[in-house]
């Protein structure tokens, strides 16, 4: 089973910028950690905060936003078929779209015009080229989502009353999310930024900005992760030659995700003096609701993988894990990104429970929780799926040699990150701030007590450049020079046992009233409450 040659092409050219970003934000990445050191100057007057600026575009918006749409290309046209060539274009538009975006606002960063990181918060104020740029890539990313989804429903017309493909079903669900969170963010760079920054409007609402923002912004993290689940409950089951533990529940998770991820946002502001707390009360009720589909996750992982170590002879309550096969890549690699997901995630229910938020809040502990969930977890995800995705998608096989590579590289990634993110989150609790360059506060004590934590973390991240390099060379072999030949898109098939998916699960119709419903209560109220008692609003500051 092939995914067709064009649509293959589709998918590696989203591949491919987003290699360019990672090498680029990863730069970026180290750069930073040096300076943070307080041992290293930046060069020619480049700024801590432009490089910032670079690391999380590049990293968080680009590179993850580009893989996820060249894997969720392929993946479709691998379950549900190939792409018709209405669906093909429509998938080029929202690649060509989003790579212009994309370079307006690189252009912009780098020219020292638009250093306000990847949150973007008003009142620092871009060039209107790089809300632009922004633009651009979230309306290609819907012109892009379209093209999939209309191949999942041209699938269900023509297979009517049977359940349609689990990876195509989950694809669905994240560009629903998608484009139901990005009409927050879209709102908020259309009727406030833009006009702003081109001097329209002299004055924008902060808090109206930033809570639309974070009705994205938590959102935009499960974007991240899901594709990340897909790979979990999908490929890795095939690959140790098991089965998926069940349809119904892994489509249930899902349907949790599009529900209980937009109307979350307010987790993000919960020092925010402007918003009443009955509502984010209210929001964290729902954000607990989010972990739960990450314990179902959780749950049927560990079900596929003693199932098949028990199938295997495993014995005793451990004995089934030494079965599993530790020596492939494709297997050992995300293993490691669930296990770093089980820190990760327990901080982000610390984030997230409202008393405790009081002591890590704008702290680099925040730093810390992000780099264990989005930048291990889902990225070591996102690398062990280029060891079978890339060379099944440019007609080449994964060698020995590779295969030991890439395991080598994700011991590396995570040994640098054990170090990075431990001393994030440790210097997080003695207070040290996020979003800062180095500073010795003018000698204060307090800020003496970071700095060896702050050399852990130039340590750590050396390390993690070091793994960079080394996944690039693996990626360029698998494009270009590998052995020619056929790299299985692994799939699994459904335990034969599981119980029959309910028809329910698949009524997008349900799902999205309900979803709205959700959203409307969670923010109407408090942005009408924003709204109705608007301060005066600020004027945009350029503090770089
Ligand atoms: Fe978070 C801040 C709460 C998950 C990313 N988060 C951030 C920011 C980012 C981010 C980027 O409530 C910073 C934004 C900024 O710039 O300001 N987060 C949560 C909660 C979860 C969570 C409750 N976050 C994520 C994920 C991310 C991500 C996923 C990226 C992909 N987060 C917060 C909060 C803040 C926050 C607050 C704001 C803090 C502040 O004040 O600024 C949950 O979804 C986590 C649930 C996850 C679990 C783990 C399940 C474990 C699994 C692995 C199983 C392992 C197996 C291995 C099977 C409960 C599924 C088998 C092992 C064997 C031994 C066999």
């Amino acid at each position: 089973m092939q995914v067709d040659r064009k649509d293959s092409k589709i998918a590696m050219a989203h591949i491919y910028v987003a290699m360019i970003a990672l090498l680029l934000g990863g730069t970026a990445g180290l750069l930073q950690v040096l300076v943070r050191s307080g041992e290293f100057k930046l060069p020619w007057g480049i700024g801590y905060y432009q490089v910032l600026t670079v690391h999380g575009v590049l990293l968080g918006l680009i590179l993850t936003t580009f893989f996820i749409y060249g894997f969720q290309i392929a993946a479709v046209s691998r379950t549900s078929g190939a792409l018709s060539a209405k669906q093909r274009l429509l998938c080029w538009i929202g690649f060509w779209t989003m790579t212009t975006g994309t370079a307006m606002a690189s252009a912009m960063v780098l020219l020292n015009e638009a250093s306000v990181l990847y949150t973007f918060y008003a009142p620092l104020q871009a060039h209107w080229i790089f809300y632009l740029g922004l633009t651009l890539v979230v309306v290609g990313s819907w012109v892009g989502g379209l093209g999939q989804a209309l191949r999942w429903m041209q699938w269900r017309k023509e297979n009517k009353g049977q359940t349609s493909p689990l990876l195509s079903f989950m694809v669905v669900c994240n560009n629903l999310m998608w484009f139901v969170a990005t009409i927050g963010v879209a709102s908020e760079v259309l009727f406030q930024l833009l006009p702003w920054s081109l001097g329209l409007v002299e004055r924008v609402d902060i808090l109206l900005s930033r809570t639309l923002f974070w009705s994205f912004g938590h959102a935009l993290v499960y974007f991240w992760l899901l594709p990340a689940y897909m790979i979990w409950y999908v490929v890795v089951p095939k690959v140790i030659g098991g089965k998926i533990f069940s349809d119904a529940l892994s489509r249930l998770s899902f349907i949790m995700f599009v529900l209980f991820s937009v109307p979350v946002g307010l987790h993000h502001q919960l020092t925010e003096p402007g918003v009443d707390g009955s509502w984010k009360f209210l929001q964290v009720i729902l954000t607990m609701m989010v972990v739960i589909p990450s314990l179902l996750t959780a749950f049927s992982l560990f079900a596929t993988f003693e199932i098949r170590g028990r199938a295997l002879g495993g014995k005793g309550v451990f004995g089934w894990l030494k079965q599993l096969p530790w020596g492939d890549a494709r297997f050992f690699v995300p293993f490691l990104g669930m296990l770093v997901f089980i820190p990760g995630g327990a901080g982000g229910i610390v984030n997230a429970s409202y008393q405790m938020n009081q002591l890590i809040h704008n702290t680099i502990w925040v730093t810390g929780h992000f780099h264990l969930t989005v930048a291990t977890a889902v990225v070591l995800t996102f690398f062990g799926a280029c060891y079978w995705l890339v060379p099944h998608l440019t007609g080449r096989t994964l060698t020995k040699e590779m295969n030991r590579l890439g395991i080598i590289q994700a011991i590396v990634w995570v040994v640098g990150m054990g170090i990075m993110s431990s001393a994030m989150h440790v210097a997080g609790l003695l207070g040290a701030p996020r979003r800062s360059a180095f500073s010795d506060y003018g000698g204060a004590d307090i800020a003496s007590t970071w700095i060896s934590y702050q050399i852990a973390q130039a340590v750590g991240g050396t390390l993690l450049f070091i793994g960079i390099l080394l996944f690039l060379y693996i990626f360029v072999k698998l494009c270009w020079f590998a052995p020619k030949g056929q790299e299985e898109f692994p799939i699994a098939e459904v335990a034969p046992n599981a119980e029959k998916t309910p028809a329910i699960l698949e009524n997008f119709k349900l799902w999205i009233v309900i979803l709205v419903a959700l959203v409307l209560i969670a923010y109407s109220f408090p942005i009408f409450d924003i709204i109705s008692n608007a301060p005066l609003g600020s004027k945009g500051y350029k503090l770089w």
